[in-house]
């Protein structure tokens, strides 16, 4: 679509709808062709233009809610609380807290692995490598063990939370890409806007959901918690997280998290957020992303409503 360019002392409106506006402008008495500034003729185009906009703009993974602020579930922004370290050569794909230790999965094909951090420290107290050809994804914690997905090899491992000794493996069709628990079910992403929930002892698919922003699906679904009652997850390529009610995929709220790093610390393309942990016992939400060098402990902050569609 092609926006009309002002012409300094003029109106800049010249296309057929434009002369729709001139004349409804020109039926109040508005008429401007003279040089004048046109003031309300501008306003009226701005809007014209701003809703032609909105019309044609594609429905992009974790933008959904810009189109919805009136209507739609509620926005969050964040204030840091505090933060702690995170190394930076991690590919992180997914972390869960547990008694002052993170447990981290990374990915890519040779750098794979399980880890367990201090948080405070960042120090790496207990790790376990995959096998080159797999790539990690995300990880949950439930019970006395720890559950890893790999992203296209359909194979999923548990290990014993103490000393990482791998149990068994399991499989999945598709990809796996997050994992998180309510403690008593398994909640597994693909990529899409599924939601897989998994039998907790077998580890073998009970039921699905699809997630939706109103009528949007939301897909990229990538690392996962469980926060209070909701899914968070993180949207791939984005600085956004969705909640998302586990009854039936409801989204309902959005966390706008851009801002969160420095883009001096993005130090390529795929560095992008992808880690959500949540202490339940001290309520303290962490947040970090792939190859960051920081964890941040971060609370919601509620956005106003947006009221007007020209800025
Ligand atoms: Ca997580």
């Amino acid at each position: 679509m092609e926006i009309p360019s002002r012409r300094p002392g003029r109106c800049f409106e010249e296309g057929r709808d434009n002369a729709k506006i001139r004349r409804t402008l020109a039926g109040s008495g508005r008429e401007c062709d003279n040089g004048d500034p046109c003031m309300e003729t501008r306003v009226a185009s701005r809007l014209m233009v701003a809703f032609l906009l909105a019309a044609v703009a594609p429905s992009l993974p974790g933008q959904s809610s810009h189109q919805s602020h009136a209507t739609g579930p509620p926005e969050y922004g964040f204030k840091v609380v505090r933060t702690f370290p995170h190394d930076p050569t991690a590919f992180t794909q997914g972390i869960a807290y547990r008694d002052g230790f993170l447990y981290e999965g990374t990915g890519l094909k040779g750098r794979s692995s399980l880890r367990k951090v201090r948080l405070e420290t960042g120090e790496i107290v207990q790790t376990v490598d995959l096998p080159s050809e797999f790539f990690g994804e995300g990880i949950t914690l439930l019970k006395d063990e720890v559950i890893q997905l790999t992203w296209q090899s359909q194979t999923g491992f548990v290990y014993n939370v103490k000393d990482f000794h791998l149990l068994r493996r399991f499989s999945y069709s598709g990809e796996g890409w997050g994992l998180t628990t309510d403690g008593r079910e398994i909640f597994m992403s693909d990529g899409t806007a599924q939601i897989r929930v998994l039998n907790p002892r077998t580890l073998t698919e009970e039921r699905r959901f699809s997630v939706y922003d109103g009528q949007i699906p939301i897909d990229q679904l990538n690392e996962l918690e469980f926060v209070e009652g909701e899914i968070f997850a993180n949207v791939w390529q984005t600085d956004r997280i969705v909640r998302i009610s586990p009854e039936r995929g409801k989204v309902v709220g959005w966390i706008d998290l851009r801002g969160l790093l420095s883009p001096i610390y993005r130090v390529e393309s795929d560095a992008v957020l992808n880690g959500i942990a949540y202490d339940s016992k001290r309520k303290r939400l962490f947040v970090t992303g792939k190859l960051w060098p920081s964890i941040f402990e971060i609370k919601l902050v509620q956005k106003r409503l947006k009221t007007s569609a020209v800025h």
